[in-house]
């Protein structure tokens, strides 16, 4: 529309401050296209994109095959509702069972959605299969995770900001230290605790990566005490750490894989959560569900999303990018005193900035990424998220990495 391209950047971020919820601070850039790596905004400047959505663009944007099979499938049959059978899901449901190695799947649309569907299975488990007294099942979750903002998740959440003023919170979360399994030993000796709930890397807490051993530790003690594995690789599952999974850096197999964002390459929002029957089949019709979980146009989508990824060998580009990207921002930053830390696995990587969470640094080194053509956003106020669509070749990288170390020695 004509008159779409005569509103400023600034009258848009305008309508969006007057009419819109402010539970956002976005960067000041107003984005109209995408294409792989890169965004435009409305002024026709060109980025790479190193945020990927949190990580749900992962195939790059607008990746013209899976735009294709949503738009074909959109001209076909969009929505049946589970109230019918239609001639998608069940291939979808097929295709990610054998994808993942699972006996069952069951689509959500978020990855809030997915995590609320585990943590009833684990509940539904925990009374059907060990026997836990009624109402008195426990999952534990651990500190800094973040898993989506419903309610209910939250109230196993430790930060401030998203549990302020929200309570009453859900019973039957304890939350233990991340990275400690010492701790975990000694809470799974309780006999009402049907789940484990933890994230491979926590993603938003700041791209904090585990000690080698953990995940396998996690899962022994899990599988020692009859507690469920409820792996959340919402940000980094879909080939984002460099395996299609990060638990699979430990040969892990989570009783509960909870999935969402890359599912879809940013076109749709597609959640999913995988399990074996033993865990699944507790659940009878009536009991979950939703009205666009498992659609056609998902179904057409996820499979399309997931082929990419093999077929363009996502995984195997993010670890070597990955391990290029630690290594030469390291050389460049490793003497940089306003460098904590470079750290993260595949294409999830962050920066820590030197400096109080507190300071505005990270935010002022976003600004200038932006402007030298880069999008960055920080998490908990001193920490770069540096998290690229896979599909980013080498040169790109090289090139981002140069921008990335000029402007962060603008700032010392
Ligand atoms: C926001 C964070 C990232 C997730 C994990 C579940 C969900 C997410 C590991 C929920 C979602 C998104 C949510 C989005 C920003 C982004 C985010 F900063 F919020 F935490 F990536 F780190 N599990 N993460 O990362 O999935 O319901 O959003 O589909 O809420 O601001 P969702």
């Amino acid at each position: 529309m004509q008159l779409m391209n005569m509103i400023s950047a600034e009258e848009l971020i305008g309508l969006e401050n007057q009419y819109g919820a402010h539970n956002y601070h976005p960067l000041p850039v107003v984005l109209s296209k995408g294409e792989g790596v890169f965004l435009y905004d409305v002024d026709g400047n060109k980025y790479y994109d190193f945020l990927s959505a949190y990580s749900a663009v992962n195939q790059g944007h607008c990746h013209p095959k899976i735009v294709g099979a949503m738009v074909d499938q959109a001209k076909t049959l969009t929505l049946t509702s589970r109230a019918f059978f239609n001639d998608k899901l069940g291939l979808a449901e097929k295709y990610v069972c054998e994808y993942f190695g699972y006996d069952k799947a069951l689509f959500m649309n978020t990855g809030a959605e997915a995590n609320e569907t585990a943590i009833k299975l684990a509940r539904k488990w925990g009374y059907l299969k060990k026997g836990i007294p009624a109402n008195k099942a426990v999952i534990i979750a651990v500190n800094n995770n973040f898993h989506g903002r419903t309610t209910t998740i939250i109230s196993a959440s430790t930060d401030k900001v998203a549990t302020k003023d929200f309570g009453p919170f859900m019973p039957g979360f304890q939350v233990l230290p991340y990275n400690d399994l010492n701790a975990i030993e000694e809470a799974l000796q309780n006999p009402n605790v049907c789940g484990l709930w933890i994230e491979p890397i926590q993603g938003e807490a700041g791209v904090f990566v585990p000690d080698d051993g953990y995940l396998k530790g996690v899962e022994d003690l899990c599988n020692k005490n009859s507690v469920l594995l409820m792996m959340d690789e919402v940000q980094t599952g879909i080939a984002r750490t460099g395996k299609k999974l990060a638990s699979d850096y430990e040969d892990v197999k989570p009783d509960l894989l909870i999935l969402g964002k890359a599912l879809s390459g940013g076109v749709y929002p597609i959640s999913l959560v995988l399990a074996n029957n033993d865990v699944m089949m507790n659940l009878k019709p009536g009991e979950h569900g939703s009205t666009f979980g498992g659609n056609p146009i998902a179904s057409a989508v996820v499979m399309t999303a997931l082929q990419v990824v093999e077929d363009e060998k996502l995984a195997e580009n993010a670890f070597e990018l990955g391990m290029l990207f630690r290594q030469v921002l390291n050389e460049y930053l490793e003497e940089n005193s306003l460098v904590r830390e470079i750290r993260g696995k595949g294409l999830l990587n962050a920066i820590e900035i030197n400096d109080s969470p507190e300071s505005d640094t990270a935010w002022n080194i976003c600004l200038r990424l932006k402007e030298n053509g880069i999008l960055a956003k920080p998490t908990h106020g001193n920490i770069i998220r540096f998290a690229p669509p896979l599909v980013i070749n080498k040169s790109q990288l090289l090139d981002c990495c140069e921008i990335i170390k000029n402007t962060i020695i603008e700032f010392n």
